[in-house]
């Protein structure tokens, strides 16, 4: 399925059983344009539900953060694939030779820098060059939405690419300044799954996106 803008919010549904993650989703899918699934669900309920959460009719990201030799991060990608994923995010700090043998397999997005203050060690310094190499075998790149300046910066590199943006609410992101930088898609977890109604929180933070200047 292909990711189409309409609310500009992907959801990370990091909850860690397939209960939670199936009540979360019936309270929010009116509000989010995809689902990004990673280690905390899939490590507890197998790559299998990937296909379960199909039901549900939005596109799938598998957030692996792929990180390793070109051949197992190919089969990494394969196997996120097969199971349902749309759309695999690839690390591209590990080079070129990684990110081409997953982009021979899987739409992927990479990261180009991360959204916590430990990024700025070493990631910050190389994102526009991760950017650049992005451009050559990606569908989009995660960049981060507690830096907006840096969004604003590699999205004059990313060209076409699709840029979504981690980081929103609980990291200190404010709902709507990604977009507002550059971003296509704002990545929400806990500040949905985690409201006493998610419902609310989602649809809330849908018209702050909308309203932000
Ligand atoms: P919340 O902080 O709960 O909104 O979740 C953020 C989600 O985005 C989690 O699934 C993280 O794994 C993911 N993420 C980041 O927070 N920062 C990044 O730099 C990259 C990602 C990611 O690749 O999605």
């Amino acid at each position: 399925m292909i990711l189409k803008k309409d609310k500009g919010i992907i959801l990370a549904l990091d909850v860690e059983s397939r209960v939670e993650a199936v009540r979360v989703m019936e309270e929010v899918e009116d509000y989010i344009d995809a689902i990004k699934v990673g280690y905390p669900l899939i490590l507890n309920t197998g790559l299998g539900f990937i296909k379960e959460l199909g039901r549900f009719k939005k596109p799938i990201i598998a957030d692996f953060k792929v990180a390793d030799i070109p051949e197992i991060s190919r089969i990494i990608c394969e196997l996120a694939v097969e199971n349902g994923a749309d759309y695999v995010i690839v690390h591209g700090f590990v080079g070129e030779d990684v990110v081409r043998e997953c982009s021979r397999v899987a739409k992927i997005f990479v990261v180009a820098e991360m959204s916590h203050a430990g990024a700025e060690t070493f990631m910050k310094e190389n994102a526009e060059e991760i950017t650049g190499l992005a451009a050559r075998y990606a569908y989009g790149i995660v960049a981060p939405a507690t830096r907006p300046q840096s969004i604003a910066k590699l999205k004059k590199i990313a060209g076409d690419l699709v840029i979504i943006s981690p980081g929103v609410r609980t990291q200190g992101g404010v709902p709507g300044s990604a977009i507002k930088a550059g971003a296509d898609f704002e990545i929400i977890g806990r500040g949905i799954y985690l409201a006493d109604d998610p419902r609310e929180a989602a649809r809330g933070l849908r018209r702050k996106g909308e309203n932000a200047d």
